[in-house]
């Protein structure tokens, strides 16, 4: 670390105050110019802490050129670091602050930005500072009313929250509009976009009779992708009126897609920003999963209307409050949109690679954290995916009509306030009666739970005891640990019939039994079915019985769950002894192809093997190229098992137009999964070849460059790519695909080939979506490049997160993740990771998103 650098300071909850002052509304003008934007500020303020004389604004690289009190130039006030300090003797006055930014110099895409002859906002969490001086907290609610000033013709849209009420023309090819949010709302909320874009408009009319337009603003002559998320839009509505009784509040509901984002999309009030990643859709371009995204991550930001935004967070260390609710909101939706396992096992994923090793390592932090330095680094797999799944449950331990009883209540009692996590829960227990109080330690604590199961049948008697024990290691700060109030679903079942019981039980203690009675010697027990406990399950379970829960447990999650488990073996068994498991694996394939299995997406499921991060995390330490190796090489005795029944499938496959629709893409994607394992058994590259040349989607196109991106095809697929690139050369987002195949291909030149993809036309380090394609792409997923024993690959990310730190430090705070995890390594990587971290840290002008993240991998805790 450069010592003349201030170390950054951690915010703590336990420091939480009320800001002591009312801001009754404000008026906002902005001048728009790229280089220059002028900011006027109205603010009528009142105290509500008589006893607080000073006042604080936030502020951070503004340009102050007058600051008035009651119309009158005020100067009691000092500029400090990141604010302005203000003393306040009045009860109430009128504040006006003029202040310019330089929208075209800000590449950290946060506050008013300029990208792509665009204006674009984005606050959350904590931008709203960059705009002007103001409370940038999210306690804070006020009402705004806004005018945007700009040149017509390259900005005729001029779009901001709310309803617009007024717009006219000025002197010099100027125009203005006026907007007027009715809703109070937190600053983090405020949007404001001006730019040039087709217009995409469709209607909905809600439960109760209002009409709502609906506006979609895309690049110019990209209106006719914009079909799939307004249908999405409109679906989302719906559903959230059906299963909630929650109506939309306003007269108009607007998406702006942009190519500049840092993340997905933005949920400000009425006007949605979207990375155009997620809204342009057509067959030609985007695949069943970009299909997907769009439709899920469309209901997500619209389902914060309700779960977010007229209820908000108290303060930032709240984040789960709406971001784990609303995350579980848009699953249930996207359950019941498409098919329940498939998107339950694509959750699970999620937790078990992402988020188990989050919370294994350096960044470790419960679902509401304690302590933040940069809150930009806690939009984390914990908050949102973790949050979702201690929402869930609750809605186990409710049941559905004691969730929604519990939903109604904390709308009624707090809509149109900011509160914490815990008022959430207790309208949940008070509405349902049942009672939550060990439950909420799941928000204070980190880490994931192992529960170990014994059993134990007594023939006699016909009960089967299941002793269940609850352990929590430690995790980064945080030693100490108390029991958890963890659901385990369960179900009973007998392979010769359909019957089952299930049932829900509460482990509480350190060691609670669970004792079934009327069972007879055939039945078996599933235990965590649904993944009902985000936590890992310790148990002495013998392959046979694995196998059995796999061929013929009723809950399907059980039956991947069950085969997950058996593959993990197999593959520890081959990384550790280096046996050959072929036989093992060809027995396994060829019971679940005989299986009769109908549900495609199941199916799929269960013929992958788990994901590298999920293995790692299931050890203390790894030899990250050794499993790598193991795990390729059970792979490929899956893929020559399964190689005729894939030739069967492709050749049987019958070519339809494309539709996004759920059978349709489950049968895509088993296609997909079947021709990587034909490739990679056979080596041949003609059924590949000819799905690219036939394909009429992107689906199948990319489908066949991954089947051919393995050791024995790289010429055909490479000659391919080539290809690719010149059919797509002028669409970026389906040239990230191309980045990405390229960044993630496992071959020894795969630096200069980096550098290639760098230096490539259509590539900048100012663009998130092509950094995360090629830097990205091969941090998280290129296992054998990014870990090479000479350490060159650490040595590219850590050149690429230097040089991100000045553009944008979020995105480089992002990137930096595979970095932190050196103490869970063995072998020279250990050490070589721990020397680029080092690099990061005594890079001068460090930004406080990657510092937090480099001191705390470094530190000793
Ligand atoms: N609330 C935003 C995320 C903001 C991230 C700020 N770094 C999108 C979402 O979760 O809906
Ligand atoms: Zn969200």
């Amino acid at each position: 670390m450069d010592n003349s650098a201030v170390t950054p300071a951690a915010k703590r909850l336990a420091d939480y105050k009320p800001y002591g002052f009312e801001i009754k509304s404000v008026d906002l003008v902005f001048d728009l110019d790229p280089q220059r934007t002028r900011v006027t500020s109205r603010l009528k303020i009142k105290k509500t802490n008589l006893s607080q004389n000073k006042l604080m604004l936030d502020g951070e690289g503004l340009a102050l050129l007058s600051f008035k009190v009651n119309g009158q130039v005020y100067e009691a006030f000092r500029v400090v670091e990141n604010g302005l300090q203000v003393v306040f003797p009045f009860e109430n006055a009128d504040v006006e602050i003029v202040t310019e930014c330089l929208p075209s110099e800000n590449k950290s895409l946060e506050g008013l930005y300029y990208a792509a002859s665009t204006f674009c906002t984005q606050c959350e969490a904590e931008g709203f500072r960059k705009i002007t001086y103001f409370p940038d907290r999210p306690d804070v609610l006020t009402t705004y009313t806004v005018k945007v000033i700009a040149d017509q013709e390259k900005y005729p849209y001029l779009l901001c929250n709310g309803n617009k009420t007024g717009q006219g023309e000025l002197a010099n090819g100027r125009h203005w509009a006026t907007w007027h949010d009715p809703f109070k709302k937190p600053c983090y909320l405020f949007a404001l976009v001006a730019g040039n874009f087709d217009q995409v408009t469709d209607q909905y009319t809600t439960i109760s009779g209002r009409d709502v337009a609906l506006e979609l603003y895309v690049d110019k002559g990209n209106g006719s992708r914009g079909q799939h998320a307004l249908d999405s839009l409109k679906k989302s509505m719906q559903w959230d009126e059906q299963t909630f009784g929650l109506e939309y509040d306003l007269d108009v509901y607007m998406v702006v897609a942009v190519d500049f984002f840092n993340m997905g999309a933005m949920e400000n009030k009425g006007l949605n920003v979207f990375n155009s990643k997620f809204v342009l859709a057509n067959a030609e371009s985007a695949t069943d999963e970009d299909y997907f995204n769009i439709e899920s991550i469309i209901a997500h930001e619209y389902f914060h209307n309700w779960t977010g935004n007229r209820v908000t967070c108290r303060d930032w260390f709240q984040l789960s409050l709406k971001e784990g609710l609303t995350v579980f909101r848009d699953q249930q939706f996207s359950s019941d949109m498409s098919s329940h396992i498939s998107n339950r096992i694509k959750q699970v994923r999620v937790m078990r690679e992402h988020q188990f090793a989050e919370d294994a390592g350096p960044m470790s932090h419960p679902i509401r954290p304690d302590e933040v330095i940069e809150m930009n680094n806690f939009y984390t797999v914990t908050v949102y995916d973790k949050g979702a799944e201690v929402i869930r449950m609750i809605h186990t331990l409710l049941g559905q009509d004691g969730f929604r009883k519990g939903m109604d209540c904390y709308f009624e009692r707090h809509d149109g306030q900011a509160v914490t996590c815990d008022d959430f829960v207790q309208a949940m227990q008070d509405a349902s009666g049942v009672d939550l109080s060990q439950f909420r330690r799941w928000y204070s604590q980190s880490g994931t739970p192992v529960v170990s199961v014994s059993k134990h049948y007594d023939p006699a008697n016909n009960t089967l005891t299941i002793s269940l024990k609850q352990t929590h290691p430690p995790t980064a700060g945080q030693k100490e640990k108390q029991n958890l109030h963890i659901p385990v679903a369960w179900e009973l079942f007998d392979k010769r019939t359909d019957e089952v019981k299930s049932g829900v039980f509460s482990l509480l203690n350190d060691a609670d039994d669970l004792v079934i009675e009327n069972v007879n010697a055939e039945q078996n027990i599933a235990l965590f079915t649904d993944f009902s406990a985000p936590v890992k399950v310790q148990q002495a379970i013998d392959n046979s019985e694995s196998l059995e829960i796999m061929l013929y447990a009723k809950d399907s999650f059980a039956r991947w769950d069950a085969a997950q488990s058996v593959y993990s073996d197999l593959i520890w068994k081959r990384a550790d002894t280096g046996g050959d498991v072929a036989g093992d694996i060809a027995a396994i394939a060829q019971q679940l192809i005989s299986a009769g299995i109908s549900d495609l997406g199941l199916l799929s499921e269960l013929l992958s093997l788990p994901g590298f991060e999920y293995l790692s995390e299931q050890r203390e330490k790894v030899d990250v190229l050794t499993l790598y190796s193991a795990r390729e090489a059970v792979r490929k005795s899956l893929a020559d098992a399964l190689n005729t029944f894939a030739v069967d499938y492709i050749e049987g496959f019958e070519n339809k137009p494309y539709q996004y629709e759920t059978s349709d893409a489950e049968k895509r994607r088993l296609k997909n999964l079947l021709l990587q394992y034909h490739t990679l058994a056979s080596g041949q590259t003609d059924l590949a070849q000819q799905q690219f040349s036939l394909a009429n989607n992107m689906t199948d196109s990319l489908g066949a460059l991954h089947a051919l991106r393995t050791p024995g095809t790289l010429g055909c697929f490479e000659s391919l790519m080539l290809d690719f690139e010149q059919k797509w050369h002028d669409d970026v987002l389906v040239l990230d695909k191309w980045f990405a195949l390229h960044a993630g291909t496992d071959r020894d030149d795969i630096l200069p080939t980096l550098d290639l993809l760098t230096s490539h036309q259509r590539f900048t380090f100012d663009n998130p979506n092509r950094v995360r394609s090629v830097v990205g792409t091969f941090a998280f997923y290129n296992v054998p490049q990014f870990h090479k024993e000479d350490g060159s690959g650490y040595q590219y990310v850590a050149d690429n997160i230097i040089r991100l730190n000045s553009v944008n430090p979020q995105v480089a705070s992002r990137i930096i993740t595979p970095l932190l995890k050196w103490k869970k390594l063995t072998g020279p990587q250990a050490e070589n990771m721990r020397l680029q971290l080092t690099r990061i840290a005594d890079t001068s002008g460090l930004s406080k998103d990657v510092y937090e993240k480099v001191t705390k991998s470094l530190g000793s805790d």
